[in-house]
């Protein structure tokens, strides 16, 4: 790693219009603290910035939804987010918020300057007005009938029935979510930041000199730089964000995303009124963004180019974004309460912190989207945390306690495996160090694992308890290289477990130590007084477990009794003869074979059995049912479909389905099992 004088980063401002999950915390926050942990231990000057994002029309909507001003709206998610990452112990040296004076004036300077320079392009556009209510209409504030699906109360930007974005123009019959009243188009006037001026820069920057990056962020950036870059309007119409400095802005604000990331800049100034242009504008300061994937061009592409354009910035060195962590294989869902909440965890989980930020670290989303299961929660703590990790340090001091009263026996004439054992320390070391730094966490913390399995292997390899009545010599030695790995550990686990760090620091009664003595075997002496023995982790029992899966079982029934309630029916299609139905050749049919089809989500490959003759039939299904679920279910099948190739397979036929209103496909089937081939008609 080249080295910098100074580290800068940032974590994503999360919008403080709900609490933050797990997602947010494996994607961006432990990421995040691993690294700046890990860069302050090796002594480097650093500063973590964080914050809450509180401006934006999603605010704007809570807050009229739930009769309140949008500040209270803030106020109150601002300090549980705040809250929720001091009990996981995310390290920011600063929290602050996009609502602070000294943003404001961040931002709007930021912009001023932009401006000054002549770096916006000024546009007029139509957009829709509410005359009741006075004002231009956010996407969002727009309601009317989907085009795609017929739903009545499509937003002006998604249809949330049918999935489809939207613009507010396509919507039939749109009404103003303010008044109800109908919208009429007027023009308004806007500023955009021209991003295909600096398009050949971005080209240059991104794709030629910073191939290192992660292949996920890179390909990202390749693939918006290849669809070429069109200006983007950074104001908006509404009355909740910063003020447009400009004369003849009035009821004009910054867009949410041109004043967040200027946050990031906001809080270092908060937090160093003096040097903070150190770490903003200085070239020998490593600029890095932690971030979720859904953010990457804002991050990769439109901050940097509003840094260029100010030009007395420093860009970001590296972009490392995560992908996406599911849920019990579903995605995680505010609106669907489909999510752990951190409050929720924190209260359920007391003394349990590292637990989260070890499974999450350990199935971290860094390279393709990834799972979280309560199950592997358990399996995870109960048999890596406190059979691994937990067990070694326990047998090191109970063993010490029992034998020695507690202080660090002196080691004698070193065994091969003794010396093995320790020289290894030094190897994991490195191989740490290489992982954080190229952002590699999962690797890393598997490999600062490894210690804990080694010093386990060497306890049961060594068996001090068997040989304290013959050979004592040979125990304090034992005793002593278990407690120096002990040490080790405790330093290198640092950064990814805080928690349990600390507790094993203070049972070893260790003092500060510098990070690069680790895989040194004295860094405990002889004679040195251990405090007691205490637990490093707890297990988990089945009831907890239990007791999070009901929940997560509540939240899906709650949603689907709420989907059938606002279900609305497909508009009816036009008729047809009785000549069209009936030459549908519709047959119960068997499925002898299934297997999902290699490199998609939702295809199926299935082998049926027509009663005619037995066929390759290929469904959209594979989201829906395992092979092992399919195998030899009687189904209904459209034997005369015209033979459809999908992905190099010929399908002969289609499956007949129902799907409910939460989206769950059911098949439709015969009452009671009939003959294969038997006529549906
Ligand atoms: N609040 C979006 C998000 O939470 C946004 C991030 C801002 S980072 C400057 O996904
Ligand atoms: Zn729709």
């Amino acid at each position: 790693m080249k080295e910098h004088k100074r580290y800068m980063v940032t974590s994503a401002l999360p919008y403080a219009n709900g609490p933050v999950h797990i997602g947010h915390l494996a994607g961006v926050y432990v990421p995040a603290d691993i690294y700046v942990r890990y860069l302050r231990l090796r002594g480097r000057e650093v500063v973590f910035v964080g914050g809450s994002d509180e401006h934006g029309v999603p605010i704007t909507i809570k807050a009229r939804n739930e009769g309140v001003s949008p500040k209270e709206i803030v106020d109150h998610y601002h300090s549980l987010i705040k809250e929720s990452f001091e009990r996981f112990g995310i390290s920011f040296d600063i929290y602050s918020r996009t609502t602070s004076a000294i943003h404001h004036r961040t931002a709007s300077e930021f912009f001023r300057t932009l401006y000054d320079k002549g770096c916006f392009v000024e546009k007029e556009s139509d957009q829709y007005y509410d005359e009741e209510a006075r004002q231009f209409l956010a996407d969002r504030y727009i309601r009317g009938t989907c085009p795609h699906c017929g739903n009545e109360q499509a937003y002006g930007d998604q249809c949330e029935q049918c999935g489809t974005s939207l613009n507010a123009t396509d919507l039939i019959n749109p009404r103003s979510v303010l008044s109800d009243s109908v919208p009429v188009m007027r023009t308004t006037k806007h500023w955009y930041l021209p991003l295909e001026n600096y398009e050949s820069f971005l080209k240059k920057w991104i794709l030629d000199d910073h191939r290192e990056w992660k292949t996920n962020v890179y390909g990202q950036c390749k693939s918006w730089l290849d669809l070429g870059l069109q200006s983007r309007a950074v104001t908006r119409d509404l009355d909740w964000g910063i003020p447009v400095p400009v004369e003849g802005a009035k009821g004009k604000v910054l867009y949410v995303w041109f004043d967040a990331p200027i946050g990031y800049i906001s809080n270092t100034r908060e937090l160093l009124p003096d040097t903070w242009q150190d770490y903003w504008k200085s070239d020998d300061s490593c600029l890095v963004h932690f971030i979720g994937k859904d953010n990457i061009v804002f991050h990769c592409i439109i901050f940097p180019a509003m840094l260029k354009a100010e030009g007395s910035y420093i860009l970001p060195h590296n972009v490392p974004a995560n992908e996406f962590l599911n849920l019990e294989n579903d995605k995680i869902s505010t609106s669907n309460n489909w999510a752990v909440w951190l409050h929720e965890y924190l209260d359920d989980f007391p003394g349990h912190e590292d637990t989260l930020r070890y499974v999450l670290t350990a199935n971290a989303p860094e390279t393709k989207d990834n799972n979280f299961t309560w199950k592997d929660f358990q399996d995870r703590n109960n048999n890596e945390l406190v059979a691994i990790y937990g067990n070694f340090v326990n047998r090191a001091m109970i063993l010490t306690h029992k034998y020695f009263g507690g202080t660090v026996p002196e080691g004698g004439e070193p065994t091969d495996l003794d010396r093995s054992t320790l020289s290894e320390i030094g190897a994991i070391r490195k191989k740490v160090e290489n992982a954080i730094e190229n952002y590699r966490f999962r690797e890393a913390l598997k490999e600062a694992m490894s210690l804990a399995r080694l010093g386990n292997k060497y306890l049961a390899d060594a068996e001090p308890w068997k040989i304290i009545e013959t050979d004592r010599d040979r125990v304090c030695t034992v005793l002593n290289t278990a407690l120096q790995l002990a040490a080790n550990m405790s330093l290198l686990f640092e950064p990814f477990l805080p928690f349990s760090s600390a507790t094993l620091k203070n049972m070893l009664r260790l003092p500060a130590i510098a990070w690069e003595r680790i895989g040194s075997g004295d860094l405990l002496p002889a004679g040195h007084q251990l405090d007691k023995a205490t637990l490093l982790f707890e297990k988990v029992d089945d009831n907890a477990i239990e007791k999070q899966l009901q929940r997560l079982a509540a939240a899906k029934s709650a949603k689907a009794a709420q989907k059938r309630q606002t279900y609305q029916a497909a508009p009816a299609k036009d008729e047809v003869s009785f000549d069209a139905f009936s030459a549908m050749d519709i047959r119960a049919c068997t499925i002898l074979e299934a297997e999902k089809v290699p490199k998609t989500d939702k295809l199926m490959k299935l082998l049926v059995d027509t009663g005619i003759d037995k066929r390759t039939v290929v469904s959209g299904i594979a989201q829906h049912f395992t092979p092992e679920e399919l195998l030899g279910k009687q189904v209904s099948v459209l034997v005369n479909l015209a033979p459809r190739p999908m992905k190099g397979i010929v399908s002969q036929g289609m499956l007949l389905l129902a799907e409910d209103a939460d989206g769950k496909l059911v098949f439709v089937v015969p009452e009671h099992t009939v003959t294969n081939g038997a006529t549906i008609k």
